[in-house]
């Protein structure tokens, strides 16, 4: 009956409960680092019959949820997940087993995980205790929504995203679009997915720390480039008390004073991004923002030195306004940083009201 809509392809179309794997992942999205967001469903006869995620690191994984929420009906179910299943004891048991121990009959995986100590062993063993395995079920839609931990895993590197605000002339604005900021925009979604946020000491002169308005969300780390400081910077307070992140000053001078608690003052020789990335190591960083909010200045060497992929993403918002200062040249800075650090993953967005 009715349409034959994706929503009745339910018994053969795999790729159906995968995008539902997505979905139930994307609940969890900042608040499972340094671990990726999972999802996990059982189908049986076709209809769902469990489902689970991933919520947070050093909690049960996506299957053990969905396995429990399921119970029997899980015997000669199939199981969907967006990520391979784990075969390693890390801060909980393997995945692998655990969808042995309830007769899952098939197996079907978005993505393998290119965690080196996971890396297709899950799959293997899988396929050891006579498991039907399908690999690579809308692997880019499952590759899209762990972007930042997977490009951690192959590199070692946190996945760099640069974003600054355009005026409608080309001018760099120091302004974000009100809807951009509030829960459910482009900027606080934006910070919920980040675990580091890098901005300008000018910034704080006018602007609050940068905080995600998402409901369920860590706050980002705070790291703060003051170049050439004033004396003390005064650090905003986090309207967020409770998940309150940590803030960090990077500065080439010793005349910062933070006299705050919670606060890290380092001295670099300079503030390079390679550098600032050396100094941020061993600290679990999946993904790291650069917010040029504040203005150019303190940024200006941190761009200069991007050599080679350490930049990623790149996320402009045009906003409807014509720029105020002369400044304009600046943005045009910007964007040939940007071009020159091959940024493939452009996303423009324009926010606020239409002119
Ligand atoms: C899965 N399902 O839901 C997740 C997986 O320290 P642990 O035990 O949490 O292991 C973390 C690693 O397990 C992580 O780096 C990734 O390779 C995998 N995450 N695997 O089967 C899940 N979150
Ligand atoms: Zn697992």
């Amino acid at each position: 009956e009715g349409l034959q809509g994706k929503d009745d392809k339910k018994d053969n179309d795999d790729g159906f409960y995968i995008r539902r794997c997505v979905e139930l992942a994307r609940k969890a999205i900042g608040c499972t680092s340094p671990n990726p967001v999972v999802g996990c469903v059982i189908v049986k006869d076709g209809e769902i019959v469990g489902e689970g995620f991933h919520p947070k690191a050093g909690q049960p994984h996506a299957e053990v949820f969905a396995l429990r929420d399921a119970g029997e009906l899980a015997e000669n179910a199939t199981a969907y997940v967006s990520l391979e299943p784990c075969n390693h004891f890390g801060r909980t048991p393997p995945c692998s087993e655990a969808l042995i121990k309830a007769k899952i009959k098939k197996v079907v995986v978005g993505m393998v995980d290119p965690n080196p100590i996971v890396a297709s062993r899950g799959v293997a063993k899988l396929r050891d205790a006579g498991i039907d395995v399908t690999v690579g079920v809308e692997e880019d839609m499952c590759k899209k929504l762990n972007e930042a931990w997977i490009h951690q895993m192959q590199t070692g590197n946190p996945f760099v995203t640069l974003r600054y605000s355009l005026t409608i002339d080309g001018g760099l604005s120091d302004d974000l679009g009100e809807e951009s900021m509030e829960a459910g925009g482009y900027y606080s979604r934006l910070l919920q997915e980040q675990d580091a946020v890098i901005i300008s000491s000018k910034s704080l002169e006018k602007h609050p720390l940068p905080e995600s308005k998402e409901p369920k969300s860590n706050q980002p780390l705070h790291i703060i480039i003051a170049k050439n400081p004033s004396p003390v910077i005064q650090i905003p307070k986090h309207t967020h008390e409770e998940s309150a992140s940590k803030v960090i000053i990077f500065t080439d001078q010793e005349t910062v004073v933070g006299s705050e608690q919670g606060i890290e003052t380092l001295v670099l020789d300079n503030t390079k991004l390679t550098t600032i990335l050396e100094n941020l190591e061993g600290r679990g960083l999946c993904s790291v923002l650069l917010d040029l909010r504040g203005g150019f200045g303190d940024f200006d060497e941190i761009l200069k030195g991007v050599e080679g992929n350490l930049l990623q993403k790149l996320v402009v918002e045009v906003l409807p306004v014509w720029s105020e200062s002369k400044e304009d040249t600046t943005a045009l800075e910007a964007v040939k940083i940007s071009q020159r650090a091959g940024l493939k993953n452009f996303e423009p967005r324009k926010e606020g009201k239409s002119v």
